[in-house]
């Protein structure tokens, strides 16, 4: 069996915006080194990465694909991650375990919020990251213009590696500026470098050699003495400075048929970081990194494939020692044992088995009985705990419901098994409304969510916007009698209670007893309290629980025989009833407090926005090149905010909520929401 050592393995994640070809690159990137014999296709559902019947259906990644490949004694991982913004959990992962990370564009001369999203992220972390400029075979796609946007955004860390060569807008070759040579299509033959492009070459060789020298102070001196650097020389000073992801290397090329990937696979083998001089893992809430290299077994897993039928498939990279086929390993996240009897490497969904994985390189592991998506999994004699996978904060909940009567319980166990196969979602129970809402991050991730129960559970359930957590409480102070009273032969029923309800800031409710001389005996009091506290749970105007109500019993009347407790509980219900509607009763909404983070060019789309939705501004505040916008609003006006923002700000914009307080619904719309609630009570 090969062995691949972490010196020869490289685990590439490609990202940036949706559509932009970074499945189809890595479908190029197969075929060209041979890993397939038939470049498939995303629109026709043969790709090696897009293989879900989601993604087939959609036309996109949905979920992040690892894929491997050999050139010689280099194994590839390529983890394909979905560009669409609400799978941006998967994005995540994969750079947790990745060493470097490709932003694959389009050569539109702009550049995507996709690609720029993935960039800042990247250099945010500290991640080495190229561009690969693709789709430089289409009409009006500009490869020079694109690089310049770069440039004007990420000025000189932008270092072209190599040219593209056109004819038209047909790719006839390359010229690698790191080799300083010329290839035909494919990289099939060396060939002159066009004079057209020569001055171009000189231009990058010359800065490419100055900023492979700024790597060490050995090839400072070399350059600066005068003496031209080698190419070897060159290739390692770019990848020292690549691996402390202080360059953003770019290169170009054509991912769909004839596909023109150009040398990138000789780039990741030459100047991308192998494992040990990645970031390695964090643990110890942060405060330890344990870097890729030798000693007892430790891997983090991250990510997971549910199938009803075989069950999980958990990828995984090895941080630390190796695994062998058959081993006993332990979860530390579960403290329970496993066993490593199905260990394969994946490409796509084709598993093959291996004996052994070796630190730095990743796998998968299927059969696992405890095991769940971020947990960390080790040698039992030494026990390590790799920090959680930081997946994004749901920013939208909707209201799941199942569609078949009975089948609740299989909608909520399937959602909780797919939950690990993307750890960004969560799935709670509104106690106040009893819904269960599903909560994530955008329309599209729910609706897949739903789809893949459809397609893997068989069981359909349906998403509505979820129910709004409105309260009552009443304005004025009011004095009521109730009165029950039954004589029917027998044991009568008698009980009378008179009682001031009056607004209660201080709280939820109070109730106080003001009975003097006995009028109602003590032994009924209790069950004059527990009536209040069962009706306010219910509210006069549409149902929804009452708060701030204050409720003092101040006289009542009994009868020696009649009266009993169940008589006073009930002649408390007529008290409040009665009460509650004199008492200028209004419906309450939850009111949130939002903070929106959106490049300073939305600020006034997004202040105009929050007071449609009847909300106010709070303030506003720079915090690194984004203006941050405090306000609050209803949340009855925030249920698809997530959704919304994306198309204000073409997913620039982030936001965060947090409740705030109660307030009073305006006239109109608590007529409305009374009206409808009545509607859905006649149903
Ligand atoms: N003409 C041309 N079309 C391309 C090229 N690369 C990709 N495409 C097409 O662009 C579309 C999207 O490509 P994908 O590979 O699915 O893009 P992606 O980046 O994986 O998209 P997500 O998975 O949604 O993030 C497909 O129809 C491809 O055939 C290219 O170099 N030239
Ligand atoms: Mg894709």
């Amino acid at each position: 069996m090969t062995v691949y050592r972490q010196d020869k393995i490289r685990n590439v994640a490609l990202i940036g915006h949706s559509g932009e070809g970074k499945t189809s690159l890595l479908e190029a990137l197969l075929f060209k080194t041979k890993s397939l014999d038939r470049l498939g296709k995303v629109d026709d559902g043969t790709s090696v990465s897009d293989y879900d019947q989601e993604e087939v259906a959609r036309k996109i990644s949905i979920s992040l694909t690892c894929a491997y490949t050999t050139v010689g004694e280099y194994k590839i991982n390529f983890l394909d991650v979905p560009g669409f913004f609400d799978f941006e959990g998967e994005l995540i992962a994969a750079l947790t375990v990745a060493d470097a990370a490709i932003v694959v564009t389009t050569a539109t001369g702009t550049i995507s919020v996709g690609a720029e999203k993935a960039l800042d992220y990247c250099i945010s972390e500290k991640i080495p990251v190229a561009i690969f400029v693709n789709g430089i075979n289409k009409e009006n796609s500009d490869y020079k213009k694109t690089i310049e946007s770069f440039k004007e955004r990420y000025s000189n860390k932008i270092v072209p590696i190599e040219l593209p060569i056109l004819n038209g807008f047909k790719s006839v070759g390359f010229v690698n500026i790191l080799e300083g040579k010329a290839y035909s299509s494919l990289g099939a033959n060396e060939i002159a470098i066009p004079a057209s492009l020569e001055n171009d070459v000189k231009l990058y060789t010359e800065s490419l050699a100055e900023i492979a020298a700024e790597a060490s102070e050995e090839l400072m001196d070399k350059f600066f003495g005068g003496d031209a650097l080698t190419p070897d020389e060159i290739i390692t000073g770019v990848a020292t400075r690549f691996a402390a992801a202080e360059i953003i290397p770019i290169t170009a090329g054509v991912a769909v048929n004839p596909i023109e990937p150009g040398d990138l696979i000789k780039y990741i083998i030459g100047i991308f970081p192998d494992p040990s001089k990645g970031r390695g893992l964090k643990y110890d809430n942060g405060t330890k990194t344990l870097k890729c290299g030798d000693g007892k077994f430790a891997a983090q897993v991250f990510k997971s494939t549910v199938d009803p039928f075989v069950g999980k498939l958990l990828l995984f990279k090895v941080i630390r020692g190796k695994l062998t086929a058959g081993e006993l390993i332990y979860n530390s996240n579960r403290e329970e044992n496993e066993k490593a009897i199905s260990l394969t490497i994946v490409r796509g969904k084709k598993q093959d088995n291996v004996e052994a994985i070796y630190a730095g390189d990743i796998g998968a592991l299927a059969k696992l009985s405890y095991t769940s998506n971020g947990d960390t999994l080790c040698d039992p004699t030494a026990r390590i705990i790799f920090d959680p996978i930081k997946f994004p904060q749901p920013s939208i909940c909707l209201s799941v419901v199942a569609v078949e009567k009975g089948s609740e319980e299989k909608v909520i166990a399937g959602l909780a098994k797919l939950m690990d196969e993307d750890s960004s979602y969560k799935l709670e129970k509104n106690i106040e409304t009893n819904e269960m809402l599903l909560c994530g991050q955008g329309e599209t991730q729910l609706d897949v969510l739903c789809k893949k129960l459809k397609n893997k559970f068989k069981v359909t359930a349906t998403l509505n916007p979820p129910r709004i957590a409105y309260r009552e409480t009443i304005k004025k102070t009011v004095e009521q009698q109730g009165k029950h009273k039954k004589q029917s032969g027998g044991h009568g029923q008698y009980g009378d209670v008179h009682i001031r309800f009056e607004p209660y800031y201080d709280g939820e409710f109070e109730f106080q007893d003001e009975i003097v001389g006995g009028v109602v005996p003590k032994q009924y009091i209790p069950a004059v309290e527990k009536g209040l506290r069962e009706s306010i749970v219910h509210g006069v105007l549409a149902g929804y629980p009452v708060h701030g109500l204050k409720a003092t019993l101040f006289f009542g009347s009994y009868h020696d025989v009649d009266s009993n407790e169940l008589s006073f509980k009930m002649a408390t219900g007529i008290a409040y009833r009665d009460g509650l509607v004199k008492a200028n009763p209004v419906l309450l909404e939850p009111i949130m407090t939002i903070k929106v983070s959106v490049p300073d060019a939305y600020m006034g789309d997004i202040m105009g926005d929050l007071s449609k939705r009847r909300g106010r501004i709070l303030g506003t505040e720079s915090l690194e090149g984004k203006t941050i916008v405090t306000g609050e609003a209803p949340q009855s006006e925030l249920t698809k905010y997530a959704t919304d923002l994306r198309s204000m700000t073409q997913g620039r914009g982030k936001f965060t909520t947090t409740f705030s307080r109660y307030e009073e619904v305006p006239a109109l719309l608590s007529a409305k929401i009374i009206e409808a609630n009545k509607q859905n009570k006649d149903i």
